[in-house]
Formats: structure tokens, C-alpha cells, sequence
């Protein structure tokens, strides 16, 4: 171990045992769960192990502070090393992203995309129903103008990629609040390979004439065209918003660049710092200067107060993102994702859209008779973590499904490479062709214990090569 090794040890062990002294089970749950992500393989597409540095930067006073407002124009006094940390993170974000303006007060990509709704909203109806109206200020707002408003919003559609081609909830369906900001209507994939259909979406979108056309995915694994994107969204006078929260780490890291980087082509463009981009859980807008004094209002208009130990976190994290490896390790991640998807087809698994471009493999386990929920519950039985997902059109639902969703951004951190990835994805087959439904139940399976034990002890031995946070050494036992 060299000497930041031993510090970094020192700084958890020391966390840990403060904790300790006033709750005892919190530090052994803390440090349980350090033990338990060590133990498996961890395959689900949006988590990933951010750095000792990251994490630290959230455990300390920064969390006491209040900070409405953005750097220079607080709420709040003595807000001078919040804005310091703002700024940076902004900063970092900006050039990392290309980026016009950088907003990093999120907490989440849910909350990232509301402002990103807001700001939307505002830009486009708001502020000319409210000069309709003859109000200056929203806060002058009488509830005669409020209605007008609310009438004006209720108006507005949305168009997003559906849920079961590889949307997001919060991209205008019903149980999420944009599905009740906005009138929606979604666009899917082309049922015979799998892939966005630009023809079908223009079609659409020409038809829907939506206010915002938002592109990004949880689980598509092909790339997107975002210049094919922002013509249609031009054609219709629709604002393009891009989610890039599952792919933000691949643009980070210029695999993802021309058409296929969301920021030149987006008027916004919002994402989570925790995915691909390997920083601390929160969400973050990027946007071109038009909408930025929309989207500063993110805060107080749909956020609470700023989360600065967050900030500070990602601006930590946005920094080793634009160290020069962070490049290495986004080509990584989908060099690891495409062995994968070879490993599974290899073993004639069935993949939507036959394989993949980027982080993510979508498995449909449905053909071999399971549902979702069996295969997810059955690989977790044999070690491997993963999560169910829809398929399209999938006759289970989205609480069953048919498929599996498999992501490399968290194995690729540990230092796992395409060969092993490959043998990841023989396991995953083994596992599945050994996994008998229950003829009366989308729940219950029996899984081959002989297979389950081969394959638990194979990802042992893989995970014993690639220790997790192997510069962090504490003695697990002896806490609680
Ligand atoms: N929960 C994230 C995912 O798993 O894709 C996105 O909301």
C-alpha cells in the first residue's frame, strides 16, 4: 500500500469508528455494504463505485449549510465556499461537456429533468402568457392570471421514447409529474431490429407538434442520433432535451461524439452525476445561455435547498472525469459491454436489437420461458446482479417483464476486461438455462443448485482478482 493508500484507509476506518460511537449499527451497515458490493458482480446498468475522493468530499460540514440561491446571489449569508465549490463543479461541467451553461444543483435526475421541464415551459409559454397577462413577476401573479397560466401549461405536449422501447418514466408518463406537466405521446422502436425508427418519429412528431421532444433512454442499447433528433425538433419549433443520465460517462469520455454527443445538437441537456459518470448520486442541466436563467431558477422552483457536500463531490468527480484516463476507461466500458453481449449470444441468449453500442445489454429472457422477475431473482441466487427490465412490446408488463438489463460501467471500474466480460456472459447463459419456471407462476423457478454453486464460486474468483476499493482495508468483523 503506498502512503495516500494508508491515508485513505485511515479516513473511512476513522468515519467509521466516530460513527460507531454514537450508532453503532449505522457504521455496520455502512461498512456491511462494503463487504456485500465486494461480494458480487454487479451488473445493473446505472449504478457504479465512485472514488474514495468522491465519497469523502460528501462526509463533512458542507452539509450544514443552506444555500438558496446561485454563487453571488444567495439567500442565504456566508455561502462564500459553497460558491466555491459551485462554481467549480460548473466549471468543470462546462468544459468536460462543451457547454454553454452548467446548472449542478440537482439532487437527482429526476430533478433534473424537472427543472429542465421548468425551464422549458418558461422560456417558451411563461414568460408570454405572463406578458399577456401584463405580469412582470410571477410572484405579482393574480389567481386570474394563475388560471390563464395554468391553462396555457395544460396545452403543452411532450413527445419521449415510450417506456418499454427503453424511455424513463419521467419523460411524460402518467405516474411521474411530467406525465401531468404535459400532454404526451411517444415514439418506439422499429419491431424488426429493435432500433429507433427516425421516419416514424418525424411522422410523429409532425403530427403531435410537441413543445419538447426529449431523447435519452434507461435501456436502448444502440447509440441515438441526436442531429437527426434536433432537425426533427426543429422542424416541428419543438425544444430538443436530451436525459443522457445512463450515457453521460461515454460522452465525458468522447466515445460518444459528431451526432451522437447530445450537447452541440440540445437546447438542454440533463443527466446524474452517479451512472456512467462514476460521481456521487445527484443530477446536473447543462444548456445553451438561452435558457439558462430559467434553469438557474431550478432552486427554489421545483428543488429544495442545494445540497453543497453533493456539489463539492461532483466537482471532485467531474474533475478525474477529465483526466485524460477517464477516456480509456469510457472506451473501456463499451469495449466490456459489446464481450458481454457476444458472451450471451454465444450461448444463444436473444439480445434486443442483437447486441450493443454502449453501456448497456438488453437480455430477452422471455423466449426461454421466464419472466423477468424469475431470471433477476435467479442470477442473484448465483451471485450476479442485475434488473429486470421491459422488452418491447413485452407481454409481462413492467413489473414482471420479459427482460434483463446488463450494464458495464461498474465492472469496468473494478478493472474487469473483455475477455472476462465474455465468460460474465456465459455465466448469465448458464444461469438461465438452468432456471426452470413454475408452470402457474411469473415469480417462483427452481435453479440447478449444481450450477448455481459452479457459476457462485467462477464470479468469487473473478471478483478476488478485481478487489473493490482495494486501497480501503478495514477490519469488517469487529464493527456492531
Ligand atoms: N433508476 C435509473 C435506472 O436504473 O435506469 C434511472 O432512473
Amino acid at each position: 500500500m503506498t502512503s495516500t493508500d494508508t491515508r485513505k484507509t485511515a479516513a473511512f476506518a476513522s468515519a467509521l469508528d466516530v460513527i460507531a460511537q454514537v450508532e453503532p449499527r449505522v457504521a455496520a451497515a455502512i461498512g456491511q455494504e462494503l463487504a456485500d458490493q465486494r461480494d458480487s458482480l454487479k451488473l445493473i446498468a446505472s449504478e457504479n463505485y465512485a472514488s474514495p475522493a468522491v465519497l469523502l468530499a460528501m462526509g463533512n460540514w458542507f452539509s450544514d449549510k443552506y444555500a438558496e440561491g446561485t454563487p453571488g446571489r444567495r439567500f442565504y449569508a456566508a455561502c462564500q465556499n459553497v460558491d466555491t465549490v459551485e462554481r467549480l463543479a460548473a466549471e468543470h461541467a462546462r468544459d468536460l461537456f462543451g457547454a454553454e451553461h452548467a446548472y449542478v444543483q440537482p439532487h437527482s435526475g429526476i430533478d433534473a429533468n424537472l427543472v429542465a421541464f421548468w425551464a422549458v415551459l418558461a422560456h417558451r409559454v411563461e414568460s408570454p402568457a405572463l406578458a399577456e397577462a401584463g405580469v412582470k413577476n410571477v410572484d405579482a401573479l393574480t389567481d386570474a392570471d394563475w388560471q390563464r397560466l395554468r391553462r396555457a401549461l395544460g396545452d403543452q405536449r411532450m413527445l419521449g421514447m415510450s417506456l418499454d422501447a427503453g424511455g424513463h418514466l419521467t419523460h411524460g408518463f402518467r405516474p411521474n409529474i411530467s406525465g401531468k406537466m404535459f400532454e404526451q405521446s411517444s415514439y418506439g422502436t422499429d419491431p424488426s431490429t429493435g432500433l429507433i425508427d427516425y421516419a416514424a418519429l418525424r411522422e410523429r412528431a409532425r403530427a403531435f407538434r410537441p413543445l419538447v421532444l426529449v431523447a435519452g433512454y434507461s435501456a436502448y442499447p444502440r447509440l441515438v442520433d441526436f442531429a437527426a433528433m434536433r432537425e426533427i425538433a426543429d422542424e416541428v419549433g419543438a425544444t430538443l432535451m436530451v436525459d443522457m443520465a445512463h450515457f453521460a460517462g461515454l460522452v465525458a469520455g468522447k466515445v460518444l461524439t459528431g451526432d451522437f454527443d447530445p450537447v452541440p445538437h440540445a437546447g438542454i441537456v440533463t443527466t446524474t452525476t452517479h451512472k456512467s459518470l462514476r460521481g456521487p448520486r445527484g443530477g446536473m442541466v447543462l444548456c445553451t445561455e438561452e435558457f439558462a436563467p430559467s434553469v438557474d431558477r431550478g432552486c427554489p422552483m421545483v428543488l429544495g435547498g442545494p445540497l453543497p457536500h453533493v456539489m463539492a463531490a461532483k466537482a471532485v468527480a467531474l474533475a478525474e472525469a477529465r483526466r485524460p484516463e477517464f477516456a480509456g476507461y469510457a472506451q473501456q466500458i463499451v469495449a466490456n459491454a459489446r464481450a458481454l453481449a457476444e458472451g450471451l449470444l454465444r450461448r444463444g441468449v436473444r439480445l434486443v436489437t442483437g447486441g450493443t453500442d454502449n453501456h448497456l445489454v438488453l437480455a430477452d429472457v422471455g423466449a426461454g420461458g421466464l419472466t423477468g422477475r424469475q431470471a433477476e431473482a435467479s442470477l442473484l441466487d448465483a451471485g450476479l446482479v442485475t434488473n429486470r427490465n421491459a422488452v418491447p412490446a413485452d407481454p409481462n408488463g413492467p413489473w414482471y417483464t420479459s427482460g434483463i438489463r446488463l450494464g458495464t460501467p461498474a465492472l469496468t471500474t473494478r478493472g474487469l476486461r473483455e475477455d472476462e466480460l465474455r465468460e460474465v456472459g456465459e455465466l448469465i447463459a448458464d444461469v438461465l438455462a438452468a432456471t426452470e419456471p413454475d408452470a402457474d407462476s411469473k415469480v417462483r423457478y427452481r435453479l440447478d443448485p449444481r450450477v448455481a454453486e459452479r457459476v457462485r464460486a467462477r464470479a468469487a474468483e473473478l471478483l478476488a482478482v478485481h478487489p473493490l476499493y482495494p486501497e480501503v482495508q478495514l477490519d469488517l468483523g469487529t464493527r456492531g
